[in-house]
């Protein structure tokens, strides 16, 4: 018996599965014994995908259409043993085409024209992982190469229930004050969690307390420091912390190197006022920092420092992922281009939009505003300027014991370095928050100053002179 597909809506679809039964063409999953397949129309496949063909900038891919693989590049395809699979591909950018997974003896024709499609079916008959690729010379190494995974499931990363691991450039502890030299206690936790990386990209991230940087620790000179450093049992990797602001061989790291599972705790005086980086010192240092694990810890002068309307913790740092900027799906760290100094990203706090979508500064007109800049490279200084301002007041390497210079456009941090900055609000409207390397903007490097309030025409206006 022949079943016409296209009088398939005629027909409810119980009495279509009864007829495939009745005449042997469905073949359950249990007792599926070969990958031979009927040639008629009358099969029905157990899943079925779409991908579309797509040259970019990032070179070719194929992209998921429809269901849960839709707008990802080169879908992870999951699939249930002995399914009988289909897979459709669709020519999306002009160019000759076409999709194998020899696993499997599957092979489609070609499709060269735009909106040409064709198709492969084939039954599942061995678990494991399986490559599917476009045949065309050259084509699987330009990008157009995904996974088929038959059998035990592997998690498809998705971005709803992922943490936002940018930390919001408002959380920061309040002022030390005219408090005299004390005791404090401070807990920090290694926490390995993926988070947003970008819109649609993740990223397995390594942190302090979650968030990127970690949190912004603030004490005064003439402090002892109780630090105490916990590392889950779930963690993979061993995690320290080097803190600039302590003298001492490693800066904390050499007595706080803490394995999963466990926690170690150090106790330092603070001699030395300023704006400190800290990070983790395991090797590879530069990975533990690529991955999020930095900080600052601010040791205030005696007196503490001048009140201000609003203070920000905000730092740089560079992402080196696998793939480019912009790619879909989960990103997996690239140790060659650590080494090569290569970064696809460029960050404030943590993630593209960690500072524009997610977390933009807020203040008003009238507002004088500090900030505290850190540049964590781990490898990349940073020309640290707010587009439209000038820092009034400026303490440079985030030395607080010199007198501020005055009115800077632009202030270089090296990695590793840090920066105070301050300036009065007198304008309403967007400032941007940029390292001046413009370049690196696009690369996810922006962060905006939202400054509500009343114009302010005898300082800004449109036209000529009123
Ligand atoms: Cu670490």
């Amino acid at each position: 018996m022949k079943i016409n597909l296209k009088t398939r809506s005629k027909r409810t679809m119980a009495q279509l599965i009864t007829g495939l039964i009745l005449t042997g063409l469905f073949t359950s999953q249990a007792d599926a014994q070969t990958n031979k397949l009927p040639h008629s129309s009358g099969y029905v496949p157990n899943v079925s995908y779409t991908l579309k063909t797509e040259t970019g900038n990032s070179g070719m891919e194929f992209v998921g259409v429809g269901g849960n693989i839709d707008g990802h590049i080169n879908p992870i395809l999951h699939i249930q043993p002995n399914s009988l699979v289909q897979i459709t591909l669709i020519n999306g950018d002009g160019a000759i085409h076409d999709i194998t997974v020899p696993q499997f003896h599957a092979l489609s024709g070609t499709v060269s024209t735009k909106g040409a499609s064709a198709t492969i079916v084939f039954r599942a008959n061995k678990e494991g992982q399986f490559n599917y690729y476009c045949n065309m010379p050259g084509h699987r190494a330009a990008g157009m190469n995904g996974k088929i995974i038959v059998g035990k499931e592997i998690p498809v990363p998705s971005l709803t229930g992922i943490s936002d691991i940018s930390r919001n450039p408002a959380d920061l502890p309040p002022p030390v004050g005219h408090r005299g030299p004390k005791s404090v206690q401070i807990f920090l936790k290694a926490e390995e969690l993926t988070g947003k990386l970008a819109d649609k990209t993740t990223y397995h991230y390594w942190t302090f307390n979650g968030k990127v940087p970690g949190p912004m620790i603030r004490v005064r000179v003439g402090d002892t420091v109780v630090l105490h450093l916990s590392n889950p049992a779930t963690s993979h990797m061993i995690h320290s912390i080097d803190l600039h602001a302590v003298i001492g061989p490693g800066g904390g790291a050499m007595l706080l190197q803490t394995p999963p599972g466990k926690e170690k705790t150090i106790t330092f005086k603070l001699l030395h006022p300023g704006l400190f980086v800290y990070h983790c010192g395991t090797p590879m240092v530069a990975e533990h920092i690529a991955n999020g694990m930095f900080g600052m810890i601010l040791v205030e002068p005696a007196g503490g420092l001048p009140r201000v309307n609003e203070e920000f913790y905000v730092m740089q740092s560079e992402i080196y992922t696998a793939g480019p900027f912009g790619k879909r799906g989960n990103q997996e760290f690239s140790v060659h281009k650590l080494l090569k100094e290569t970064p696809d990203y460029f960050v404030f706090n943590g993630s593209v939009g960690a500072l524009t979508q997610d977390h933009p500064l807020q203040a008003k007109v009238g507002d004088t505003v500090r900030i505290f800049f850190g540049d964590a490279g781990p490898n990349f200084a940073s020309s640290f300027h707010v587009i439209g301002e000038q820092f009034e007041k400026a303490w440079p390497w985030g030395s607080l014991a010199n007198k501020p210079i005055r009115d800077v456009q632009t202030i270089l941090v090296p990695p590793g370095g840090a920066f105070m900055g301050q300036f009065k609000l007198r304008e309403p409207g967007k400032y941007i928050l940029v390292d001046h390397a413009l370049s690196r903007m696009e690369q996810g490097l922006s962060g905006f100053l939202l400054v509500s309030g009343s114009p302010n025409p005898a300082l800004y206006h449109s036209g000529g002179e009123k």
